[in-house]
């Protein structure tokens, strides 16, 4: 494919005012009739022609105005179609008779079949596969859709908007009109038809409507959807309260489907969610299923105001919709449960997945100006990074502006199609500030490194800092200019006080936020009376890295004093890696492994900390992963000389806090019935947290083989089969608990996927034969994106022992599947393959053998365009 650059947007010759849409759904042949009425627009030169774009469409019908086209008057090629001698200001009427075949379409994009119900997903170009059509999110329109289907399997028709009516039509087939009021672009068109159960509810808005709620399901399932209206009813209720959004049609629903590229789609009135993130139960779902089931549903939910009353102009300003969306429904998981965990879990995410992301081949602005190919720009700098730079401007402006520039935002735009500038300038506007320089976090790639050393002089009483910020090279970005920082930050003093910091040069400072704007700063604290401990990036206010000269006694006093208990837990963190990273020297130096007394004293002191809620000791116990020494390592990575090195730690530290752990197991037992709620999550993190120290600290698989056969919910069964798996991979009783596992939920497929996950992560190079052999086992399906990524995509990300083998098998695997998925559905191989961005880090061994593996894919016939650009942009 071409690249399409930023600059080069302008908006089209034609405007689209109404769409009508009839679809005769067949397995095979679908008919799609779509007529168009458009105008030119104001200016536009008489000869222009309409130019709408296809995918892989097979039309059959041509009309303007009712009328057959003479054959010079219009060109197809392969994605475009091209009509010309259109009216020079009447408006007039384009009818497209496509046929598609949903059930061979296998990209999971357009329209499909996936479990005999017919869908479709069309963000971002996906509208395309079902007609011509300026299919672009600048061109927003209102839609009538006629549904006719097979009555008997599929009584039920769907789509956008508000139901018109629908009839039998006697000779089996039935119809249903839909007709959605708000103009929107088609990637927010939906579809779905087939036959399916159902779990309602309603919800009265602020203003007093009543809204029906209704989530499809497979029958059978519908108990299963309960959780998810619980939590729909939540966002809808918070949306009102916190940003004054009210939900704006009669019905709004959610279709849970089995094969889907991504988590879930926002589709105006009618979302369609992966079905993973709908279903959920005690006996089948984890804690962490349940978190994101609340905060997906949230998300799709919060696109209703962020995303589809105000859409992007073009894919350029993907994070308009995305980063902010994100923000939302972070802010909502923190109202709904505990704010600073959340945060904890936000903050490992970010690490986990974007810093890579923004440190390799693939970093590119949070608003890029060029793609190749959209889908693989749907990333988590886009999201996350995007949901970060959010947080900032709330962060910069405070709580009241960022809300009257929010409420600006919505009222200005309503019903637009806008970009980053037009969202920014809001909060310019009620700010009265130059947020210039702060744009830059849109623009400029990398992640900024803020380096940071403090001095006292107890003589003058002064505290001086000298900061300085780097933003490292990253493709197609050399020079870097400095970035507007937001640090919070604190002086903590050793009678556990904080200093004033108000007596300040050097910086601006705003409560206990510093703005570093410079590339070098020295501030000046005075007035305080005690050499004073900072603290820097208080709930991590910016997405950055910090390096900071500091010793374990002041990370330890942070940890246990800050008054931000995010703050503790990275204090904690950095005593962590920092141990860790030396661990990981030890080991490839053939030295015994020292594990320091800080470490061990503050982990278990949080853990033991009855005054701290559970759920954050379970996030102060749970050590650093190998992807976090990896990338804080940076360069010539071992990844087993790496995990061997976390191995040693975490057993030092089971052996250390023994009785810590037994007395966790087992006060955090539930004695009451199960419930998901945060608190009660909360508790069994901390028990299973215990339970892996003092799995860890033993030799046998006892205690691991009772915690599963005793567990009683899904979160404690699956954290049982993985310590289990994990750390003993060949033990009878791992084998029992595997085999007990499957039979138990063989009819299961979203717990099946647990079960391949476990196994595709056992550390070392045995696993790739057994996930050769998982491969064939008959609860496998390669078709489905679901199956896929636990196994192939479990094995690639978050296995590093196992995937980086050092004979690059791992590698070669890995190319050999990519090949594979590629020509079936193109995202899912391309998502698949971002697993490989950190190659680079490796050492060169490995380097050489992923290289080696990229340059295969790179070099087969017919790739997508999706893998190609991946591929690519990772050898460069
Ligand atoms: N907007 C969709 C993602 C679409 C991905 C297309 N390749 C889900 C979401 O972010 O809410
Ligand atoms: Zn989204």
């Amino acid at each position: 494919g071409q690249i399409i650059h930023l600059e080069d947007y302008r908006p089209t010759d034609f405007v689209l005012e109404r769409v009508d849409l009839t679809f005769e759904l067949d397995p095979k042949e679908t008919k799609v009739e779509a007529r168009l009425i458009l105008h030119r627009r104001e200016g536009v030169d008489a000869s222009a022609p309409l130019v709408l774009d296809g995918d892989e469409l097979v039309m059959t019908g041509l009309l303007v105005d009712q009328e057959e086209l003479a054959a010079a008057l219009y060109d197809v090629t392969d994605d475009t179609l091209t009509i010309r001698g259109l009216p020079e200001t009447a408006p007039f009427e384009v009818t497209i008779t496509t046929m598609l075949s949903p059930e061979t379409n296998t990209k999971l994009m357009g329209l499909y079949r996936t479990n005999s119900v017919y869908c479709t997903q069309c963000e971002a170009e996906g509208f395309r596969r079902i007609t011509y059509f300026p299919d672009r999110p600048d061109v927003l329109a209102v839609y009538t859709v006629n549904i006719i289907a097979d009555k008997k399997s599929a009584p039920l028709l769907l789509s956008n908007g508000n139901y018109l009516g629908g009839a039998d039509m006697g000779d089996g087939r039935h119809f249903a009109a839909w007709f959605d009021p708000h103009p929107k672009p088609s990637y927010l068109f939906a579809l779905v038809a087939g036959d399916l159960g159902v779990v309602e509810d309603t919800f009265t808005t602020l203003s007093g409507r009543e809204v029906a709620l209704k989530i499809y399901v497979e029958h059978g399932k519908e108990p299963r959807a309960s959780y998810a209206m619980d939590a729909l009813k939540r966002s809808m209720k918070w949306d009102e309260e916190v940003f004054g959004r009210e939900y704006d049609l009669d019905i709004f629903m959610i279709v849970a489907v089995s094969d889907f590229n991504m988590g879930a789609m926002e589709n105006k009135g009618l979302n369609v969610f992966n079905d993973k993130y709908v279903l959920a139960d005690p006996e089948t779902a984890t804690d962490a299923d349940y978190a994101n089931i609340e905060a997906i549903i949230a998300h799709e939910y919060f696109h209703n105001w962020t995303g589809n009353r105000i859409t992007c102009r073009d894919w350029f300003q993907l994070c308009l919709k995305e980063g902010l969306t994100v923000y939302r429904d972070h802010e909502f998981s923190a109202d709904m449960r505990s704010r600073a965990v959340k945060r904890i879990a936000e903050v490992r995410h970010l690490k986990s997945e974007q810093f890579p992301e923004d440190a390799g081949p693939l970093a590119h602005p949070v608003r890029p100006t060029k793609y190749r190919e959209i889908n693989n720009f749907y990333t988590t700098t886009v999201y996350e990074k995007g949901s970060e730079v959010t947080r900032m401007l709330a962060t910069l402006l405070g709580r009241d502006l960022f809300k009257k520039g929010m409420d600006l935002y919505f009222d200005r735009h309503d019903g637009q199609a806008v970009t980053i500038e037009d969202f920014v300038a809001c909060f310019a506007e009620v700010s009265g500030r130059d947020l210039g320089q702060f744009s830059l976090w849109y623009h400029q790639a990398g992640t900024p490194l803020v380096t940071a050393s403090g001095a006292y002089d107890a003589a003058k009483q002064t505290f001086t800092l000298s900061l300085e910020q780097t933003l490292p090279p990253t493709p197609g970005q050399s020079a870097k200019e400095p970035m507007h920082i937001p640090l919070r930050m604190g002086l903590l003093l050793d009678n556990g006080a904080e200093a004033d910091l108000s007596s300040v040069s050097g910086a601006d400072i705003t409560g206990d936020v510093l703005h570093l704007t410079e590339r070098k700063q020295t501030v000046v604290f005075s007035g305080i009376t005690s050499r004073p401990v900072p603290s820097f990036n208080r709930g991590f206010s910016a997405p950055i890295n910090l390096h900071i000269e500091q010793s374990d006694d002041d990370l330890a006093l942070i940890a246990r004093h800050e008054s931000d208990l995010f703050a503790r837990w990275q204090a904690l963190n950095a005593i962590a890696l920092a141990n860790l990273v030396s661990a990981t020297a030890d080991v490839r130096a053939g030295k015994s492994v020292t594990v320091e007394r800080a470490l061990i004293d503050g982990l278990i002191g949080a853990a033991a900390d009855d005054r701290l809620e559970p759920a954050f000791r379970s996030q102060a116990l749970s050590l650093p992963s190998e992807a976090d020494i990896a990338r804080e390592i940076g360069a010539d990575n071992d990844p087993d000389a790496i995990h061997a090195a976390r191995q040693q730690v975490l057993k030092a530290i089971a052996v250390a806090g023994r009785e810590t752990f037994l007395r966790l197991a087992d006060e955090m037992a539930s004695k009451a019935a199960f419930s998901p709620d945060a608190e009660s999550a909360g508790r069994r993190a901390l028990r299973n947290a215990a339970l892996t120290y003092l799995v860890h600290g033993e030799d046998k698989p006892a205690r691991a083989a009772e915690a599963f056969a005793a567990a009683d919910n899904m979160t404690d069964l699956s954290h049982a089969l993985a310590l289990l798996a994990h750390r003993f991979p060949d033990a009878t009783e791992t084998a029992q608990a595997l085999a007990t596992f499957r039979q138990r939920f063989a009819d299961n497929a979203l717990v099946i996927d647990k079960w391949f996950a476990v196994q595709a992560t056992i550390p070392g190079a045995g696993t790739l034969d057994r996930i050769k052999t998982l491969m064939t086992e008959p609860l496998f399906n390669g078709n489905n994106p679901n199956r896929v990524r636990s196994l192939v995509g479990s094995y690639a990300f978050a296995n590093p022992t196992g995937f980086n083998r050092a004979d690059g098998e791992g590698y070669r695997f890995l190319a050999k599947q990519i090949l594979d998925i590629d020509p079936r559905n193109p995202q899912l191989a391309a998502r698949i393959l971002t697993s490989m961005r950190s190659w680079r880090s490796l050492e060169d061994v490995r380097a050489g053998h992923a290289r080696n593996a990229l340059k295969e894919i790179a070099s087969a016939t017919k790739l997508s365009a999706d893998v190609s650009d991946i591929v690519e942009r990772m050898l460069k």
